[in-house]
C-alpha cells in the first residue's frame, strides 16, 4: 500500500495547541472527529468501511501531524538561538515500533485509546500492524535509538543520522529447528513516520580519478570520472516527552541520479543514458540491505560503499545548512558536534577534512583543529575480531580522495609519535592508521576526535590499560567512559504499564522526569503488601504470555514457574552454550530423580545468529533439539520446559522482558563491552545471574551483592589465562562427570539429530580448548542457578530482591547517559521549545 501524508492538515495545527493544552483542552471527541476526517482524506471512504490497516496508518499520521508544528518549531529554535547541534552518525538505528511510544510522549495515550474503544477500535489491534524499523543488529544499533529518545526528551539538540536500509535484519524462522533467514520486508505496508525530502537530496562520489593542479600558490584536487550516487533523505520526527522537543532522525537512501542536470554534472553525457542504466542496481543495492553481522568484519566493499554514503551524505548535509546560517566556517567546532556510532562511520573524519580543504580551501592546520574538535566516538567492542580494518587497495579505488587524505592524516600522525618517541617503531606500528596493507579505522576514530569513549566502567579500564593503553599514554586526557543506559520510557513505562502504575501508587510521578528517583521504592523492599503486587503484576505479564506461547509454540508452560530467560544475539562470547549445558545437566539429575525439589523453570532463549555463523546456528538448533525432547518427556513432571522465542526484536523484548524472573547475563567476563538487556531486565524486577562482566559490574555495585547472582571468572583471570596460558578444556571434560554426560549425550544422540550434527560446537568446546572458557565456568554456574533454585523458594526475599533492583534501575536510564555526554564531550546544553 502507498501512502500519502497530507500532513499540512489545518487541523493539526488546532490539535497541537491542544495537546500542549493551549487554547482548548485536548479531548477525545475532537480526536475522534480528526481521526474520522484523516480516513477520509486518506482513502476517500468513512471510518466504518476502513480496513484494520487503514486505520493504523490514518491513526499514525494523524499522530505525526501532532507533532509538525513542534517539529518545525523546534528547528526554528535551534536556528534562531544558534545551539550547537549533535549529529549521531550511526549505520545502525534500532528503532521498533514508534506508535505507542510517540502517543506516551506526545502525552495523549490514554485519550486516544479512549476515544478508540468508543469508537469500537482495538487499539492493541491496531499497534500489532506496525511493522519493527529492525534497522540495527543489536545492542549498538538499540542503544542508538534509545539515545534519540533521551536526547529528544531531554531538550538536546540531537539528531540522527543514518541510512534508510530497504530490508532491515533478516526476519528468523525456526523450521525444523534450524534458523532460515527470511527478507524483512519492512516498507511493504507504509512507514507513516517519515517524510521524504526530494529537495535536500546530496550527489555523494564514488570511483574516478583525482587530478591535482597549482592555482594561486596552491594545490587544487578535482576529482574525475566519478560514479555519482544521489543521497534522498527521509526525515522521522523524535518526539521529546512532553516538552514540545521534536528532533530529527535522517536516513538516507541510495538512488541512481535521473534529471539532465544532475546527469550532466555527474559526468555523462546524454548519450551515456545506456551505460549509466546499468549502474542503477548496483547504485541501489548500497541502501538495500543491512549487514546481519554484529561481530566479524568481512571486508566486503559494498559496506565500505555504505558507510562512506552515509558520512558524506550526512556531512555534505550538515555543511550545506552550517553556510546558510552564514556563520564562519572556522566556527564549525563551537556549532556542530558529531558522534561516531562505533569504528563504522569513522571516515567522517577524512570526509570533513576533504570538505574543509578542498572545497572550503581551509589550510590542513585548520581543518585539523576544526575537525578533531568536533569529531568524537565511541568504542562498542574488544573483540579483535570486530575491529574493523579495510585493504588500501579496495579503499584506494573507490574512495580515491579520502584515501589520499587518510595517508596525509597518517603520515602527520606517525611524525608526531616519533618527535615524542623518536626511534619507537614499535609505537608507530602500534597506533599508526595505514598498517600491513589496511587502513585501521578505530585507529583513525581515534587520532581524528577530541573523545574516545568506553560503554561500561569496566570496558573503558580494559581499552585504557590494554587494548588501546598506547593511545591513552599519548593521548591522557582523550579517554572517558559513558556506562551505557536504557530509555525508561519504552522500556517501563510503555512496556510494564502495570508495574508503572504500581510504582506511581507508591512513590509517584516525579521518576519519570527524574527516573534516579526509583530509589525512592526502597522504601517499599520491605512491604509485604507492596511484594504482593509486583508479584501479582508479574505473574499477570506471565499469564499473558503463556497464552502466547501455547497458541504460536504449542506449549504449555507453567505461568507460576521460574521464567529464565536470556535474549540476545547468539554469539560463542555470550554463552548460551552454557545455559544449555546447565539445562541438560538439570534435567539428567531430574531424570535419576524425577522427586528433586526444584522450583519448576521455564527457560526463554531468544537470538539470531549472523547468518555466516555456523557455530551460532548450529546452537540455535541444539537449543531446538534438546527443547523438542524435554518439553515431550512426561517422566520429569513438567519440572523444566525450554521456549525458543522465533524472530527476536525489539517488539518482542517488549513482551518478554517485563515477565522475566531470572535475567541471564553470563558473557564470559571481558567480553560484552556493556550489555543494556541487562539493565532492562532489571528495570522490569528481574533479578539477574551474571558474570562480572560489562555493566553487570555496576548493576551489582547499585544493588549490592544480596540482590544479584554472580558467579564465574573475572575479567582479570580471563585475560591472564589467554595471555599466559594454563588452561585446557579436555580435562573439564574427562574429570567433570557431569561435563561428559551432557557432552557425551549431546554428541551419542540422546536428544536426536543427525550424527556429527554437533561437531562445531563439539570442536571449540574441546578440540579447540574452549576459547570462552564455558567449561571452566560451569561448575560455579551451576551452584549460582541452584542459589537461584533457592531464593525463588523463599518468595518474600525474592521480591525483596526485585524490588531492589527496580529501585536502582534509574541510574541506567538513557537521560543519564545522554546528560554526560552532553556535558563532558558535546559541550552542548538542553533547550526548552516554548
Ligand atoms: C561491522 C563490519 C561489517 C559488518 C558488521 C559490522 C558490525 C555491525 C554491528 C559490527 C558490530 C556491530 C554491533 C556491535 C554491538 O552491538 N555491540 C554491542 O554494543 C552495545 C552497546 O554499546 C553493548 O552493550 C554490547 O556489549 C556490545 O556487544
Amino acid at each position: 500500500m502507498i501512502c500519502t501524508i497530507g500532513y499540512k492538515h489545518t487541523k493539526a495545527k488546532e490539535m497541537q495547541m491542544k495537546v500542549r493544552g493551549e487554547s482548548m483542552k485536548f479531548n477525545k471527541e475532537s480526536f475522534k472527529s480528526d481521526f474520522k476526517k484523516k480516513i477520509e482524506n486518506m482513502f476517500g471512504m468513512e471510518l466504518n468501511d476502513s480496513s484494520k490497516l487503514q486505520k493504523y496508518v490514518a491513526l499514525g499520521s494523524l499522530i505525526k501531524d501532532y507533532s509538525t508544528e513542534n517539529w518545525i518549531k523546534t528547528n526554528k529554535t535551534y536556528k534562531a538561538n544558534g545551539n550547537k547541534q549533535v549529529y549521531y552518525f550511526s549505520m545502525e538505528f534500532l528503532i521498533g515500533r514508534l506508535l505507542k511510544s510517540n502517543l506516551i510522549n506526545l502525552g495523549i495515550e490514554e485519550q486516544c485509546a479512549d476515544a478508540l474503544k468508543e469508537l469500537n477500535i482495538d487499539f492493541n489491534e491496531l499497534e500489532e500492524l506496525e511493522a519493527d524499523a529492525g534497522l540495527g543488529n543489536g545492542g549498538l544499533g538499540r542503544l542508538a535509538a534509545c539515545f534519540l529518545d533521551s536526547m529528544a526528551s531531554i531538550g538536546v539538540p540531537g539528531h540522527g543520522c543514518g541510512i534508510r536500509y530497504r530490508y532491515g535484519l533478516f526476519e528468523q524462522k525456526i523450521v525444523d529447528g534450524y534458523q532460515v533467514e527470511i527478507p524483512d520486508n519492512w516498507l511493504k505496508e507504509a512507514n507513516v513516520w517519515e517524510t521524504r525530502k526530494d529537495n535536500k537530496s546530496i550527489i555523494v562520489k564514488f570511483n574516478g580519478n583525482i587530478v591535482s593542479e597549482m592555482k594561486n600558490g596552491r594545490l587544487n584536487f578535482t576529482h574525475e570520472n566519478y560514479t555519482a550516487v544521489k543521497a534522498v533523505p527521509y526525515d522521522t520526527p523524535v518526539i521529546g516527552y512532553k516538552n514540545n522537543t521534536v528532533n530529527n532522525l535522517r536516513l538516507w537512501s541510495a538512488e541512481m541520479v535521473e534529471t539532465e542536470e544532475e546527469f550532466d554534472f555527474c559526468g555523462f553525457s546524454k548519450g551515456d543514458y545506456g551505460r549509466a542504466q546499468n549502474y542503477k542496481s548496483s547504485i541501489e543495492s548500497i541502501s538495500q540491505i543491512l549487514y546481519p553481522d554484529d561481530s566479524h568484519t568481512e571486508g566486503k566493499i559494498l559496506r565500505l560503499k555504505q558507510q562512506y554514503f552515509l558520512v558524506s551524505a550526512g556531512l555534505q548535509s550538515i555543511l550545506r545548512s552550517y553556510k546558510a546560517s552564514e556563520k564562519s566556517i572556522h566556527d564549525l567546532d563551537k556549532y556542530v558536534s558529531i558522534h561516531i556510532n562505533d569504528t563504522h562511520p569513522s571516515m567522517a573524519v577524512a570526509e570533513l577534512m576533504r570538505i574543509l580543504v578542498d572545497e572550503d580551501e581551509l589550510t590542513w592546520e585548520e581543518a585539523w583543529r576544526i575537525t578533531t574538535n568536533t569529531m568524537s566516538y565511541t568504542n562498542h567492542t574488544i573483540l579483535s575480531e570486530a575491529l574493523e580494518k579495510w585493504d588500501i587497495n579496495i579503499f584506494k579505488e573507490l574512495l580515491p580522495r579520502v584515501y589520499s587524505i587518510i595517508k596525509e592524516i597518517d603520515r602527520r600522525f606517525k611524525d608526531e609519535i616519533l618527535q615524542k618517541h623518536p626511534n619507537n617503531w614499535e609505537k608507530v606500528n602500534s597506533m599508526c592508521i595505514i598498517h600491513d596493507g589496511k587502513v585501521r579505522m578505530a585507529n583513525l576514530a581515534i587520532v581524528g576526535g577530541h573523545s574516545v569513549n568506553g560503554v561500561a566502567k569496566l570496558h573503558t579500564e580494559i581499552l585504557k590499560n590494554r587494548e588501546l593503553a598506547d593511545f591513552n599514554r599519548f593521548y591522557p586526557n582523550k579517554f572517558n567512559n559513558k556506562t551505557n543506559g536504557i530509555t525508561h520510557r519504552r522500556w517501563l513505562i510503555q512496556s510494564n504499564p502495570k508495574l508503572t502504575e504500581a510504582i506511581n501508587e507508591a512513590i509517584g510521578k516525579g521518576w519519570v522526569k527524574e527516573p534516579k528517583q526509583l530509589v525512592s521504592l526502597l522504601k517499599y523492599a520491605k512491604n509485604e503488601d507492596f511484594k504482593e503486587k509486583v508479584y501479582n503484576i508479574k505473574k499477570e505479564n506471565k499469564e499473558v504470555f503463556s497464552n502466547h506461547v501455547a497458541e504460536k509454540y504449542g506449549v504449555k508452560i507453567d505461568p507460576n514457574s521460574i521464567f529464565d530467560v536470556q535474549v540476545k544475539r547468539l554469539h560463542a562470547y555470550k554463552r548460551q552454550a552454557m545455559n544449555l549445558m546447565n539445562i541438560v545437566h538439570l534435567y539428567n539429575t531430574l531424570k535419576e530423580n524425577p522427586n528433586m525439589d526444584i522450583v519448576p523453570r521455564t527457560f526463554f532463549f531468544g537470538a539470531k545468529a549472523s547468518p555466516s555463523y555456523y557455530l551460532a546456528k548450529e546452537t540455535i538448533k541444539l537449543i531446538n533439539t534438546v527443547a523438542y525432547k524435554i518439553n515431550n518427556d512426561k517422566s520429569i513432571n513438567d519440572k523444566i520446559k525450554i521456549v525458543f522465542l522465533e524472530n527476536y526484536r525489539v517488539s518482542l523484548a517488549e513482551r518478554i522482558i517485563p515477565c522475566a524472573d531470572l535475567s541471564e547475563q553470563i558473557s564470559t567476563a571481558s567480553k560484552e563491552a556493556s550489555g543494556t538487556g541487562n539493565m532492562k531486565f532489571m528495570m522490569n524486577g528481574a533479578v539477574t545471574i551474571a558474570t562480572l562482566d560489562g555493566a553487570n559490574v555496576e548493576i551489582r555495585d547499585a544493588v549490592g551483592d544480596d540482590n544479584i547472582v554472580t558467579f564465574g571468572m573475572t575479567a582479570e583471570e580471563v585475560m591472564n589465562h589467554e595471555k599466559y596460558g594454563g588452561y585446557c578444556s579436555r580435562d573439564y571434560y574427562n574429570d567433570d562427570m557431569r561435563i561428559k554426560r551432557i557432552i557425551d549425550g549431546i554428541m551419542g544422540g540422546q536428544f536426536g539429530g543427525y550424527n556429527n550434527e554437533f561437531n562445531n560446537i563439539y570442536n571449540s568446546l574441546i578440540n579447540y580448548n574452549d576459547e570462552y572458557f564455558v567449561l571452566k565456568d560451569f561448575d560455579s554456574y551451576v551452584k549460582a542457578q541452584d542459589k537461584v533454585n533457592n531464593l525463588y523458594k523463599n518468595r518474600s526475599k525474592w521480591m525483596e530482591m526485585s524490588i531492589t533492583n527496580i529501585a536502582h534501575s534509574g541510574i541506567f536510564s538513557s537521560d543519564n547517559t545522554i546528560k554526560e555526554y552532553a556535558n563532558e564531550i558535546w559541550n552542548t546544553k538542553p533547550i526548552n521549545i516554548k
